[in-house]
């Protein structure tokens, strides 16, 4: 049994497997080891695996990036334009 502190979360207070599963150095909410971009904190996931994230920032885009692929995220960075489509095109 996984036994987390939430009133205490420091990572002293965790067990080394725990700390693992629990560490999200960028803040987005994504442990790194689930984290395709572990440290940029406007992505999180690459869907077609070219290094690019399936989130955007571009309000331009809300209409047009539907299916559940990514989200908006303000200022996103590492932007992949077809997030399904290896490259950034
Ligand atoms: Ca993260
Ligand atoms: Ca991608």
């Amino acid at each position: 049994m996984l036994v987390v502190d939430r009133e205490n979360p420091s990572p002293s207070n965790y067990n080394t497997f725990t700390y693992i599963l629990m560490n999200d150095d960028d803040g987005d909410d994504f442990a790194g080891l689930i984290d395709d971009f572990p440290s940029e904190s406007t992505q999180w996931f690459d869907s077609d695996n070219d290094g690019w994230g399936d989130n955007w920032g571009q309000n331009s885009w809300n209409l047009t990036r539907t299916g559940g692929i990514g989200e908006w995220v303000m200022n996103a960075q590492r932007i992949d334009e077809c997030p399904l489509t290896l490259g950034t095109s």
